[in-house]
């Protein structure tokens, strides 16, 4: 910080960070600066206009968050205008002022009228003044501001006109969160991009700057939640000494708006309490939460609350002792009551002593809960009804529950879509389930329900399971960033357009340049329906390998828990294929609205890519192509094939328009992800001929191996999975 005397008199010059102004920032950071590397604007007459717009900056308030905001706006500033960007201590001298609404001088407030945007919103508008146009960027919280900090560079970092400029935004969804299934020792379920940032064992005392840029990132796209612990939960989370370093980094997200939750392992006063049950009707067991709750919110006073995977895949929950969902959930939320904490319960339940369609079960144990539970418990609820596949129908307890808000839960990893080594642009698939209509009401859609429909109240949210790990660009893949801050932009807003995001981290990361921006999203926009394509096409789901869930595995049917085999979802025989949820199956479809029902129930009628996950049908099935259902499943496996290449073809035509190490690294992948689409094509298109017994179609290529190849393959080592020791 220094100070120099010019014509407005004693200013103080921000020295900002040093940041690298040329397009090659990316390489240089090797993407650590995700979509917050901010660089010089390219293009000069925009530069001018800038400088000229916002060169000198009144942001008086000193308070935590606002500090946080001023360190972001000027260091940006001075990197996207190339330097000289001056703080002013007289609003009259400066070109954009910065406040709380109540902070603003009269003067400015009689010039900017008012708009309803919340206690997380804000307003950036520019202003006429006898003494020349201004920009006003102000908030009624602090929180606010920030967020339209981060807002205003955005529209440098995408070369927007701030000509006229009239921004008024807020966030639709209460509650924008970040689910991490990070174990305490550090591997990443499902984790795909290193290990866990958390390094537990260091802190509270050290405090490594990923933390705070993990910070800057979310707040940047206007995430307010973390739960920092996986659902597979570990009670030592909720342990003293943990706590200590919870409260670290609590302490140090605050200012961000940022709230920690944890993940609750429903035995904790078991493994911690010494009891011997947890039995949510034992005055002992609800006694222990509600000292563990005072103990937490000791420690940090805006403690989120608890996310409980309870009587699930093995966890323990209440059913362990004759209890409900309910009556776990309801035990645990007056534990949090009194220190308005939530109770965030995952609805991803499915027994395997359960003979009924898997993607039935969750419906039936929770709809009956209607209304029941206690104000501060939401239900988090996966986007489908089955397990992240890369196509599901909406999971039909949207909209079933009027009367409970509803988290839906989104797979930013990409467990089921290639790991960190495929190209999916996941913000497509999110927008999809989104804007789906439950028909449950009039435009009911699960944005609508994630925005707090029907219940009435803001009290909704959307859950992402977090992509991110140790790795030096945060996510593996470097377009895997594309997929966490689409997801933090449809949180803020569900409406938006998965191509209007893309757009904005291609030109925020990348950069503005059209010959470039078309081609990535041409690429980004035709990723999630290519891997749906290679994999599961027409409707096919839950096709993977065993345990990693690595590649295809249609054959596997020797599993102890039926709705594990693949062959429980596809139901290939020599006649046909596919999952009847129809009337005449396991009538899944009988939970979902009449008006949504109608669209899938005739499988003349249903949508093609829906047609195996509603139908059971043989495989000279006359398609509306005109094609069998066996040609056309082995039509669309190609055409994932070819999509590929079709993407690698784009990415090659890139070559020294992109920084070398981005070009080599994504292209190295994409080689990867035709290999293993080619894979996926050949095994699963093998294993269905070895029922069906029919030719391959025409224009379909025959696989490279045997089906006996491909059933031998095996991939111990497969990342994602934690080493099983325990
Ligand atoms: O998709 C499955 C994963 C599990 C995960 C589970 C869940 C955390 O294979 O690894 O467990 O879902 O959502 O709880």
């Amino acid at each position: 910080m220094g100070l120099i005397k010019s014509k407005w008199g004693w200013v103080c010059v921000w020295v900002a960070m040093v940041n690298l102004m040329t397009a090659q920032v990316s390489e240089a950071t090797g993407g650590y600066g995700l979509w917050l590397d901010y660089r010089q604007v390219a293009r000069p007459e925009l530069l001018e206009h800038y400088r000229e717009s916002l060169g000198s900056v009144w942001m008086p308030a000193n308070r935590a968050t606002i500090g946080v905001g001023r360190k972001e706006l000027l260091a940006g500033l001075d990197a996207l205008l190339g330097g000289g960007v001056q703080e002013v201590m007289d609003p009259d001298k400066a070109a954009l002022l910065v406040a709380r609404w109540d902070e603003l001088p009269p003067g400015i407030t009689e010039q900017t009228s008012w708009e309803p945007i919340g206690p997380e919103g804000f307003l950036i508008k520019e202003i006429k003044t006898d003494t020349g146009s201004r920009t006003v960027l102000t908030a009624t919280e602090d929180i606010g501001i920030l967020y339209g900090v981060f807002r205003l560079l955005r529209e440098l970092q995408t070369n927007r006109e701030l000509d006229g400029l009239h921004i008024a935004d807020f966030p639709r969804i209460a509650l924008r969160m970040l689910n991490h299934w990070d174990n305490l020792d550090r591997t990443v379920e499902r984790g795909y991009a290193g290990f866990s940032i958390w390094n537990w064992h260091t802190l509270p005392g050290y405090i490594d700057p990923r933390y705070r840029d993990y910070a800057r990132a979310n707040a940047s796209i206007g995430i307010n939640g973390t739960v920092l612990t996986n659902v597979n939960a570990n009670a030592q989370a909720l342990t003293p000494a943990f706590l200590k370093k919870v409260q670290a980094l609590a302490d140090l997200f605050r200012p961000y708006g940022i709230k920690v939750y944890l993940t609750a392992r429903f035995s904790a006063p078991m493994e911690l309490g010494g009891l011997d049950t947890a039995d949510p009707l034992d005055p002992r067991v609800e006694a222990w939460w509600q000292g563990k709750a005072r103990e937490i919110y000791g420690l940090i006073p805006d403690f989120g609350g608890l996310l409980v995977k309870a009587n699930s895949e093995g966890q323990p929950g209440p059913q362990n002792y004759g209890r409900t969902h309910l009556e776990g959930a309801n035990m645990l939320a007056r534990a949090l009551e009194p220190f308005g904490g939530l109770v965030i319960w995952r609805a991803f339940v499915y027994s395997e002593a359960d003979p009924t369609d898997r993607a039935k079960q969750a419906f039936t144990e929770f709809v009956p809960f209607n209304g029941e539970f206690h104000p501060n418990v939401r239900l988090q609820v996966k986007n489908g009804p089955i397990d992240f596949q890369p196509r599901e129908p909406i999971h039909p307890l949207f909209g079933a529950m009027p009367d409970t808000p509803m988290l839906v839960e989104f797979q930013i990893t990409k467990e089921y879509l290639g790991f960190a080594t495929h190209l999916a642009y996941l913000p497509k698939l999110f927008e999809e389930a989104l804007d789906t209509n439950t028909h449950w009401g009039q435009g009911l859609t699960l944005g609508a329900i994630a925005e707090g429909a029907p219940t009435g109240k803001r009290a909704g949210g959307l859950a992402g399971v977090s992509n991110i790990g140790t790795d030096l660009n945060w996510t593996g893949h470097p377009f895997g960033q594309a997929d966490w801050y689409g997801f933090g932009r449809l949180a803020w807003n569900p409406s938006l357009s998965s191509r209007d995001i893309g757009e904005e981290w291609v030109r925020m990361t990348i950069g503005n340049d059209p010959q470039v921006l078309g081609p990535l999203l041409e690429i980004m926009l035709r990723s999630r329906e290519a891997v749906v394509h290679y994999m599961m096409p027409l409707g096919l789901h839950h096709l993977f390998d065993t345990g990693h869930h690595y590649g295809p595995g249609p054959w596997v049917s020797d599993l102890s828990r039926p709705e594990w085999n693949p062959v429980y979802y596809h139901q290939a025989d020599s006649l046909s294929i596919g999952f009847d949820r129809t009337a005449t199956g396991s009538n899944a479809l009988s939970q979902y609205a009449p008006g949504f029902a109608r669209t899938y129930s005739d499988p003349e009628t249903c949508p093609e890519e829906y047609l195996l996950w509603f139908h059971h049908l043989p495989w000279d099935f006359r398609m509306p192509s005109g094609h069998t259902l066996w040609e056309a499943l082995g039509l669309k496996y190609q055409e994932g094939v070819d999509a590929v290449r079709g993407m690698l073809r784009t990415w090659e035509g890139l070559e020294g328009s992109l920084p070398k190490g981005l070009y080599q690294d994504v292209g190295m992948r994409l080689q990867i992800q035709l290999k293993e689409a080619i894979w996926w094509k050949d095994a699963c298109m093998a294993y269905f001929q070895s029922h069906s017994r029919l030719p391959y179609p025409e224009g379909m290529e025959p696989p490279l191996h045997s089906l006996d190849y491909y059933m031998s393959l095996e991939f111990p080592n497969a990342p994602g999975i934690r080493p099983r020791w325990d």
